[in-house]
């Protein structure tokens, strides 16, 4: 048969196809949008946008502010004059803050809250056979009732995940359930045996008529075969939305088991007419069963399995929150590539598609709304507020009911005082509603109250802290009497680590490691960075109680107010820089640990000329016993404890050293290699780096004194021996920061500044 004939005759099956079958086509609209917005610098900003699109980029990266308030998206879109009859709906993925939708004019409706979805039907705003124009209003104020009220990451303004038209038949799949799939899959029962799911779809009929359909439920395994079919007649009244249930049984499941095994099956739901396919709706199945025990851990069908988790934020360097499925993919790698299993996707409803990716993996997720901490305790006392945290959680639930990876919803973030009442009130409530909306799965919250007896640390299945031993307070291993305490006092806690980690810049660098200040100092070496997370990491695996833990962060991300590190208005905690192009050695200390692949990896490769002839070396590696070479001469062979090798005192002769760490493992050799310079006369370097190490906190000790000392002189009752101690104490403080600002202009002179670190 020639190739025209069989083109010809495919076509005819087509069109016959398509006559048969009417399921819905999904469009997207994320092209040519005309932005019209201001500017932090009060300009007026016009331009031809494709979606995803953030007006913050570039004043978020700024530090300190960024532009917080309107900007106005409209689409021009031709709506054929062969959709009369059908359904319209316009679904946004995610709109920061407040988006106002119009069609043509017509208002139809907000939406408040900047991560979830929304739909919106637009069926009867359409003009057929004409261009329709679509307004999108979007305001990316502060406000008093939308979570999130603040927290150490950029509210990005915009359309900042994509746009889809939806068009279906009259009767359809709802999409108007909180913008879901208007299908969820309850995992009732699941075991090896058997698995017990319950097929919840709801109907919609815009017709003017009562209608009797078939729906039709098909499974297929992961090559495609049929392992359920059933169907069942369902009457939707005119103009009504129905719940219908059908229940599926499937013996001796393929379970979804994590990272070793994340078997999908796949799901369709029809709608039918006869033998016509009115609505069609495709989810995944992953089918599993777990468990957390306060003493034993977490357990993933029956099988004990640590979550070695991450924590991520939707945010890239030089696009803000508008990544595309390039970015997520790609974020994703470094995840896996790391060796971890479990992912809290944080501080709020990620996008749908970083879901499906860890479905499709076999990541666990901690999924969670913006209930997080701020000026304000995390949130305010009013009705809006509680309306909208309920309104957030139902619809990162209902929106993502249906992915495997998901086993936990967060319900709070580091909020509150102490036994605060009302806020116990509002958790409460949301805990309720988390467990009616869905009794399958775990809540959990991360605390940051240190008091075990917190009235919020009950509410939760599962509770975890964010805590920051060896950063902001104390030492790494005091971790572990924290948490063995909070065990003792409260057995019945199933205890996670919920955030941990410390700053680290790939581009600061010291032999002698001494302890950053954290929060107000740029000096971040990355080398403090590893020691915190080696010893943090002992402190976690040590103990079996702890069902898992989640690094802050795997991506340095964007925080405007942050001045720390080597760059403004980032938090650089993460394993990976913000632009994803230097994993740091913390990665490689995980990966050593977590991964299955072969690691040996030599850290401080990026501190390139010493000042010291004597160093110490530092492998990372998996591969048992690891030989050393200095200048073509072994240093030793060794076998590390949790993946740490080291090399005390290692000599290193004037100019290049070439180092190199060797393992052979079964026949094959792996092997890292870096060329260090040791120069002699950089002693007197480090010695004035440490000085300008120390000048910025004590500049800002000099400052508290001063305002400590004017409160004390300004009370009324001040005793004349605490008067004296004052005045003599601000006269110093005073003196002080006078001559640090003389010796600073002094020295300006001579193009040098007191307050820049050496380049060592
Ligand atoms: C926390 C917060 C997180 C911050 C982190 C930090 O506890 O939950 O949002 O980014 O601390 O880096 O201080």
């Amino acid at each position: 048969m020639k190739k025209n004939q069989l083109l010809f005759i495919l076509s005819i099956f087509s069109s016959l196809f398509n006559t048969l079958n009417a399921q819905r086509q999904l469009v997207s609209l994320n092209k040519e949008w005309d932005f019209n917005g201001a500017s932090l610098w009060e300009e007026s900003i016009e331009e031809v946008v494709d979606l995803p699109h953030t007006w913050n980029t570039e004043d978020a990266a700024q530090g300190y502010t960024y532009f917080r308030g309107e900007g106005n998206y409209t689409k021009k879109y031709f709506v054929d004059q062969s959709l009369k009859g059908k359904r319209l709906f316009l679904k946004f993925e995610g709109v920061q803050t407040v988006a106002n939708v119009s069609v043509n004019g017509t208002h139809l409706g907000e939406h408040r809250g900047g991560y979830s979805a929304f739909t919106f039907e637009i069926t009867k705003n359409v003009k057929y056979g004409e261009y329709n124009y679509i307004e999108v209003k979007v305001d990316n104020s502060e406000t008093e009732d939308i979570l999130p009220l603040g927290g150490d990451f950029n509210i990005y303004g915009g359309i900042y995940r994509p746009v889809q038209l939806i068009i279906t038949e009259e009767i359809c799949i709802s999409p108007l359930d909180f913008a879901s799939p208007g299908v969820y899959l309850f995992q009732n029962n699941i075991t090896k045996e058997k698995a017990e799911v319950s097929v919840v779809t709801k109907i919609s009929n815009a017709s003017v008529s009562n209608s009797k359909i078939e729906l039709e439920v098909v499974i297929s395994d992961a090559v495609g075969k049929i392992v359920h079919q059933g169907k069942k007649e369902v009457f939707v009244n005119a103009g009504g939305t129905k719940d219908t249930n059908h229940s599926v049984l499937i013996s001796k499941p393929h379970l979804w088991n994590g990272l070793k095994d994340p078997y999908l099956y796949s799901i369709k739901v029809l709608l039918k007419e006869g033998e016509k396919i009115i609505d069609e709706i495709t989810q995944p199945l992953g089918l599993r069963y777990y468990h957390t025990d306060a003493e034993k851990g977490f357990f993933l069908n029956g099988e004990h399995l640590k979550i070695k988790g991450v924590s991520r934020h939707q945010d890239f360097a030089g696009v803000g929150s508008a990544l595309s499925e390039k970015h997520h993919r790609q974020d994703m790698k470094f995840i896996s590539e790391m060796g971890a299993n479990g992912i809290r996707l944080a501080h709020y409803q990620h996008s749908e598609f970083f879901y499906a990716l860890s479905d499709s993996l076999g990541m666990t997720v901690w999924a969670e709304i913006p209930f997080v901490g701020s000026n304000q305790d995390g949130y305010i006392d009013s009705d809006e507020f509680r309306k909208n945290s309920k309104q957030q959680l139902q619809e990162l639930i209902r929106q993502n009911f249906n992915h495997p990876s998901i086993l936990f919803w967060g319900i709070y973030n580091e909020i509150g005082n102490y036994n605060d009442p009302v806020l116990t009130a509002i958790i409460n409530d949301l805990q309720k509603l988390a467990k009616a909306e869905d009794p399958t799965r775990q809540t959990v919250a991360a605390s940051f109250i240190r008091r075990v007896d917190d009235s919020l640390h009950k509410i939760p299945d599962m509770i975890a802290w964010n805590r920051y031993f060896g950063w902001y307070y104390n030492k790494p291993f005091k971790l572990g009497d924290f948490l063995d305490l909070i065990h003792e006092e409260e057995p019945s806690f199933k205890i996670g680590v919920s955030e941990y980690g410390a700053g680290g810049s790939v581009m600061h660098h010291e032999e002698k490691i001494r302890r950053p200040f954290p929060i107000f100092h740029e000096w971040h070496p990355e080398e403090y960075q590893t020691t915190v997370h080696e010893g943090i990491w002992k402190v976690i695996n040590d103990r079996d109680y702890v069902w898992g833990s989640y690094i802050w962060n795997m991506f340095d991300f964007g925080s405007h107010f942050r001045r720390e590190g080597d760059a403004i208005g980032i938090n650089d905690k993460g394993m990976v820089s913000y632009d994803r192009n230097t994993k740091k050695d913390a990665f490689f200390f995980y990966k050593a640990n977590w991964s299955e692949e072969p690691v040996i990896h030599l850290t401080n490769t990026r501190f390139k000329i010493r000042e010291n002839d004597k160093i110490n070396v530092k492998v990372y590696s998996n591969l048992g016993a690891v030989e050393l070479f200095v200048n073509g001469k072994s240093a030793g062979t060794k076998k590390g404890e949790n993946a740490v090798l080291i090399w005390q005192d290692i000599h290193l002769k004037e100019g290049n050293n070439k180092v190199k760490a060797v393992a052979n493992i079964n026949g094959k050799k792996y092997s890292d290699t870096v060329i260090w310079m040791y120069e002699k006369n950089l002693i007197l370097e480090s010695v004035i780096s440490f000085f300008r190490w120390l000048i910025k906190p004590f500049i800002v000790l000099l400052i508290s004194i001063v305002f400590w000392m004017i409160r004390l002189l300004v009370k009324k009752q001040v005793r004349s021996r605490q008067k004296v101690f004052a005045i003599v104490a601000l006269v110093l403080a005073i003196l002080f920061l006078l001559a640090i600002l003389i010796g600073q202009i002094l020295v300006s002179g001579l193009g040098f500044n007191l307050f820049e670190y050496s380049l060592i």
